[in-house]
């Protein structure tokens, strides 16, 4: 029996068959409002004014960026959006209903942010190829809310290698072991997926497919966040519910069913 509905089906087969979906975000304000928190925080950092365009603010940030203060601005960001009382709930209504339909609508949220910003030729904060389920720490039952704030593509985006290549190179990586991640991505390279992501768009994808990112050869910089989401009663593996994850979503029967105690003495 398989009850969802059509526009269900849909979205979940795309999601089986190629380890993503790109939509538009389904909250443009929401959006804005985390794009112009991200600004201000840039701008008081780095002691300039709020500038007329906030998109190319970011795309240009090494314009004013000294690359050797690039983690601790990357750091302050964070910080100060991870203070805003609104934010999570914000990121998560950029994609309300596609984490719901794709994932359930009982759900835990990663409590920190993933924050990358990718300066032209810069390689000091790549993440090379790789699955997030490879390691014991994560949770196949994951799926990550991938949030650009700049247009992204090509290597100024990340890549992801589709599941069916994936299932196939997957048999495969011990024999790289020699050659290391490089050689390994040397030789899936082809059936690799750029996602090219323009601001105004999320990406909801797996992390246990193969995915990463290389040195960003555009001529912009890439601004981009990332939250993991799973069902609230999926296995937990090293990231533990309430360290790692915080509940987001519990429904009504849930709430009973986990307060819920059997009286003594109707054993017999
Ligand atoms: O942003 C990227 O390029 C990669 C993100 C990633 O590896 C993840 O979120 O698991
Ligand atoms: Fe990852």
């Amino acid at each position: 029996m398989d009850f969802l509905e059509k526009i269900e089906t849909d979205l979940s087969s795309a999601f089986i068959q190629n380890g993503y979906i790109i939509q538009p975000c389904e909250n443009q304000s929401a959006l804005e409002r985390i794009r112009n928190k991200t600004v201000d925080l840039a701008t008081n950092f780095l002691g300039v004014p709020y500038p007329t365009d906030p998109g190319v603010f970011l795309d240009e940030i090494v314009s004013v960026l000294p690359l050797t203060k690039l983690n601790f601005f990357r750091l302050h960001i964070i910080s100060g959006l991870m203070a805003e009382s609104w934010f999570r709930e914000a990121y998560f209504s950029c994609a309300r209903s596609l984490v719901e339909t794709i994932v359930g609508n009982e759900l835990v949220m990663q409590r920190n942010i993933g924050f990358s910003i990718q300066i032209p030729g810069d390689n000091s904060s790549l993440l090379p190829l790789h699955s997030d389920s490879w390691g014991s720490e994560c949770s196949p039952f994951e799926v990550v809310l991938w949030i650009p704030l700049v247009d992204c593509y090509r290597t100024k985006s990340m890549f992801i290698l589709p599941p069916d290549a994936d299932a196939k190179w997957r048999e495969k990586v011990q024999d790289f072991a020699g050659g290391g991640t490089e050689s390994l991505y040397q030789a899936v390279e082809p059936e690799l997926k750029w996602l090219e992501v323009p601001y105004g768009k999320v990406v909801l994808f797996t992390p246990t497919v193969m995915h990463g990112n290389r040195i960003n050869q555009e001529s912009t910089t890439r601004w981009s966040m990332n939250i993991r989401f799973k069902g609230l009663f999926t296995p937990y593996s090293d990231k533990r519910l309430g360290e790692y994850f915080a509940p987001i979503a519990v429904r009504a029967a849930s709430t009973i069913g986990m307060k819920f105690t059997m009286p003594g003495g109707f054993d017999d």
